[in-house]
Parts: structure tokens; sequence; C-alpha cells
């Protein structure tokens, strides 16, 4: 797909986002996810409870969190919810089978619970992240410091390349004060494969590859939206 000018982008993510809010009805828990396209829908979600929609939230980031009370929405602990109704969220890349990479902002553990929690899990996305082989975006993988060289290492056993998450020149940090390793696998013919391996390595927290936890991707192109499902 050629490449969309910010503007373009903004309006295809916006499309996105705003068709997600439809979604959402009184009463629901709602997941709420990093990336700039949800925070698209959180601000729309805050402008529908202002105008008196019911809802409760939960957040994938501490971030998320805070935008989610400036929008004077109500925010639940993740860790004490059993479920969550509808949760919107973005992804960095996506198949057609709704597998996807998530985590370039970071938040890629929370964003899974919450996403395992969820009863219907919708992505949001313009245009660009759609492939066919998931893989040109790097894996995200949470790692528990004190594990680092060794999931490093195992990383390469199992053919990928990682590299140390930087910010401003100092290591990553997320908010569960882990490390991220951004591993190169080229593109990846079993995501659901690599990330069991992946999952089995002592020292990950979890990694950005999201398999069969996705209810439906809405993805705008141009002004027409596209529903996967
Ligand atoms: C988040 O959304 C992350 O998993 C992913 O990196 C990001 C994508 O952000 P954007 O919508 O700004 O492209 O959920």
């Amino acid at each position: 797909m050629a490449a969309l000018d910010k503007t373009e982008q903004h309006a295809e993510k916006l499309a996105a986002a705003l068709a997600a809010v439809k979604y959402v009805k009184d009463g629901d828990v709602v997941g709420l996810g990093t990336g700039s396209t949800a925070t698209l829908a959180i601000e729309e979600l805050g402008k529908r409870v202002k105008e008196g929609l019911n809802i409760t939230a939960a957040a994938s980031s501490i971030r998320t969190e805070k935008l989610a009370k400036f929008y004077g929405i109500k925010v639940l602990d993740l860790g004490l919810l059993s479920s969550i109704d509808i949760s919107i969220d973005g992804a960095d890349e996506f198949t057609e089978s709704l597998d996807l990479i998530k985590g370039g902002g970071g938040a890629l553990f929370r964003e899974k619970i919450m996403a395992t929690l969820s009863k219907n899990s919708i992505i949001v996305t313009d245009s660009s992240k759609k492939v066919k082989k998931l893989g040109a975006f790097t894996v995200p993988v949470e790692v528990i410091p004190l594990a680092y060289r060794y999931v490093f290492d195992q990383i390469i056993q199992l053919g990928g390349k990682g590299v140390l998450r930087k910010a401003d020149d100092q290591t990553f940090i997320t908010d569960n004060g882990n490390y991220i390793i951004d591993a190169d696998f080229g593109l990846i013919d079993n995501p659901a494969q690599l990330n069991s391996s992946l999952n089995q390595i002592n020292g990950v927290l979890t990694s950005g590859l999201f398999i069969g936890l996705t209810s439906k991707v809405i993805m705008s192109v141009g002004k027409e939206l596209i529903v996967f499902e």
C-alpha cells in the first residue's frame, strides 16, 4: 500500500477509532489500549461519558490510565478483573487471520492481559498495518532484567536477532520494571509456534505476538472501513 501522509493517516485512525467506540454500550467494562489510534477512541469515549454513557475502564498502561481519568472515565485495577466486556487497542501489524504484532509502545504485557480478559477484543488500525506475514515489524519480547543475557542468547538459538530497546539513550523500562528485546525473526511462517517458543524461555514475561486473542480488526482505507473477523 502506498505510504500515507500524516493527515491521511490520522483520518484513517480516527475513522477506525470512532467505528470501534460504536460497539461500546452502557454498563460495559472497557479495556483501553495504548498508541495513537486507541487514544482517539479514548477521547471519543470521554465525550460519550460526558453525554451520559455509563462505563468503567481498565487501562493497558500508566499513560492510558492518566488519559482516561483526564477524560472523566472511571478506571479499575486491571489486576482485580476477571473479565472485560470490550477492549479497543491498536497494533503494529496484523494478518487476515487476526494474528498481530503489538508492543511497539512497550505496553505489551498489560495489553495481552487486557485482550485475554476481553469478551470482544477490537483492534483499530490504519491501512499501513495490514501484512500478509508478520515480521517486518520486529517482535517485542518483555524480559525480566536479571534474565536479559540468557533470553538474548535464547532468541539467537530460535533464529532471531535481538536488540535491547532504548529510549533517549537509556534502556527502556516497561511499566512492570522490565526490559524489552526487539527481536528480528524475518517474516514469520508460524507465529503461534514462535510465540509458544518465546513464552517457554525462562525470563520472558510475554511476547508481542497476539495469537487467537482478537475478535475483530477495524481497518480504515481512505474513507472506507474494512472489518476483519
Ligand atoms: C498499541 O498500539 C501497541 O501495541 C502498538 O505498538 C500501538 C500502535 O500504535 P498506533 O495506533 O499509534 O499505530 O496497542
